[in-house]
């Protein structure tokens, strides 16, 4: 019997940081690929608002719903953390807790104002992008201090939440940000881009739809 189910869409940030939380911590579930379009009705009963990626756990008779990407992520960690993505001290785990907090805040706004200009037409699309920067640049200096992760010496979670949406800002205009200042991120998000870890989450799956 399936342990537990995940809704996914492929491409969302959210749904790649819990995914590969998943996958490190080889949790067997069931993926379940959604369109965002077109919900399928046994997510929304679980989970109303409708957001990727959403987690349900069973045990025996009852389960738990995950709603939160974060939430997914540590819960998988608690499961089996086999390099130690939560081993951290504790002013680790607070920079660690503020750069996740600065990631799905201020530079997820940035991010998106970045990314659909025309949504956004009270400035021209460069300011977004050096609005987000600000964000870039303290992730720079992270790298450049912890010997190319953004905690330690070593890949943690604060790496593998934020990685998807740094990968989305790149590839708003990758010429700019290959030519960009960001040395040390630009090799990070090769390095998590090239991960198995990565590999592994980035399969398509077909649309899921419940058995008749
Ligand atoms: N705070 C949520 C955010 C999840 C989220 O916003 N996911 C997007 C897709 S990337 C979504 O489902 N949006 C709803 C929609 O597009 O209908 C989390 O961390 O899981």
């Amino acid at each position: 019997m399936t342990s537990a189910i995940l809704y996914s869409f492929r491409r969302c940030p959210y749904a790649i940081r819990a995914r590969m939380a998943i996958a490190y911590a080889h949790i067997d579930h069931e993926l379940r690929e959604v369109s965002l379009r077109n919900k399928p009705q046994a997510m929304l009963d679980i989970s109303p608002k409708g957001t990727t990626p959403v987690m349900q756990v069973f045990n025996g008779k009852d389960y738990m719903v995950l709603e939160e990407s974060l939430d997914i992520m540590n819960w998988a960690l608690q499961q089996r953390d086999p390099s130690g993505w939560l081993d951290l001290d504790d002013s680790q785990k607070a920079i660690a807790q503020q750069l996740i907090d600065t990631n799905d805040s201020t530079f997820k706004k940035s991010l998106d104002q970045y990314k659909y200009p025309n949504r956004f037409p009270d400035y021209p699309q460069e300011f977004y992008r050096q609005q987000g920067e600000a964000f870039l640049w303290v992730l720079e200096s992270q790298l450049r201090k912890n010997h190319h992760f953004l905690i330690c010496d070593r890949q943690t979670l604060a790496d593998v939440a934020i990685f998807p949406f740094i990968r989305q800002f790149a590839y708003v205009d990758m010429d700019w940000f290959q030519s960009s200042v960001y040395e040390h991120l630009r090799k990070w998000l090769q390095w998590h881009e090239a991960s198995h870890l990565f590999e592994i989450v980035m399969q398509k799956f077909p649309e899921w739809s419940p058995s008749p």
